[in-house]
């Protein structure tokens, strides 16, 4: 039997918590031979909620989990962990803009960074959800100097999957049919999904989708507004397949990406593709079993794209402005 890896979730009162926990408890995210602990956080006022939830998870009687631990203090939620899913953070209220957002958001990232510092496992990998997930990676990777850059993600994974879908919808194949997508910059409206190295069955996206303003306008702007459209039509944002997208990421980041293939995660760049180094922006991601990873190199953007990555990257510049009192 190995020993388990502990697995910290954050917001676990949460909707998305709520779709993911289950889920890693059984298995499904390291695999069916790997214990797992989880430690639970929440904010006070939200403790009786997550009770339930364990109630719950008690209640399936998972096999593989081995110890459940709910807290609101991060130091005590951090302990051990070998992964850390920062899923809590306060949604935005009407009227309320980006800035504050960020603003409102920033300070539990620095505490939650200097925690995961402290207290998390040595080979610790930290998925962040809560938005403006970009920055709030930031804050936390500047306010943690224990653990290595290449251990800090944002997620863009439900980008990714939501333009795989989509490309795959358009050339009516399925959707195992789409390789190669990105998702480049912040994950917010500016964003820049990829169609260019996209590939479906093999070949060039734009050479199987021949509708070129269909690809760089509704394809780009329905992938970057799709949240909005979810939260329209549902009444609430994003839930289970965010959750879904998080379990992705973490068995990308456990298993590697297929041979030829590649997924998208924001990550701190290293000064790739002019993205200014420091700034966590999403990138192709090549990864290899067991979770060592690199920025997929020498892709052309060609004028298109990399002034769309510009406009994104511009936008994460002015959200650092914004937390840099944060920065540690
Ligand atoms: P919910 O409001 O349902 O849950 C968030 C939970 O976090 C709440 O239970 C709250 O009490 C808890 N929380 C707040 N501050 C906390 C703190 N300091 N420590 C621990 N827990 C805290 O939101 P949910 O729908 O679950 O979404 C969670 C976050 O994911 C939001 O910021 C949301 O914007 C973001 N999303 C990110 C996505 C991505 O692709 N990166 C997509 C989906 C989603 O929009």
């Amino acid at each position: 039997m190995k020993a388990p890896v502990r697995v910290a979730v954050t917001g676990g009162a949460g909707q998305i918590a709520y779709n993911l926990i289950f889920s890693v408890a059984s298995g499904e995210m390291l695999g069916p031979d790997q214990p797992v602990a989880l430690s639970l956080l929440e904010i006070p006022v939200a403790m009786d909620g997550l009770k339930g939830v364990a109630m719950e998870i008690e209640d399936c009687a998972f096999p593989l989990l081995t110890d459940v631990t709910l807290t609101s203090d991060p130091v005590e939620a951090f302990r051990g962990a070998g992964w850390a899913l920062l899923v809590g953070s306060k949604p935005r209220q009407k009227g309320m803009e980006r800035n504050d957002l960020i603003r409102e958001n920033g300070p539990i990232f620095t505490t939650q960074g200097k925690a995961l510092s402290d207290q998390a496992a040595p080979d610790v990998r930290i998925l962040v959800v809560g938005n403006p997930c970009n920055t709030n990676c930031l804050i936390a990777q500047r306010n943690a100097p224990r653990i290595p850059k290449n251990r800090w993600f944002a997620m863009t994974r439900l980008d990714h999957n939501r333009a795989m879908a989509q490309l795959a919808r358009q050339a009516k194949r399925p959707v195992a049919s789409v390789t190669n997508v990105t998702i480049w910059g912040n994950h917010s409206a500016t964003q820049y999904p990829d169609f260019q190295q996209a590939r479906i069955d093999g070949k060039p996206a734009p050479e199987v989708i021949r509708d070129r303003a269909w690809l760089e306008g509704e394809f780009i702007t329905g992938v970057q507004q799709r949240g909005a459209k979810v939260i329209e039509a549902r009444g609430k944002s994003s839930a289970a397949s965010a959750a879904n997208a998080a379990l992705g990421h973490v068995r990308t980041f456990v298993q590697g990406t297929p041979a030829g293939d590649w997924t998208s995660a924001a990550v701190v760049s290293d000064g790739s593709y002019g993205v200014p180094e420091g700034l966590v922006s999403s990138f192709p991601i090549r990864v290899q079993k067991g979770g060592e990873w690199e920025i997929v190199q020498g892709l052309d953007l060609g004028d298109f794209g990399r002034d769309r990555l510009r406009k994104s990257v511009a936008e994460l510049e002015a959200e650092r402005e914004v937390v840099r009192d944060l920065l540690g």
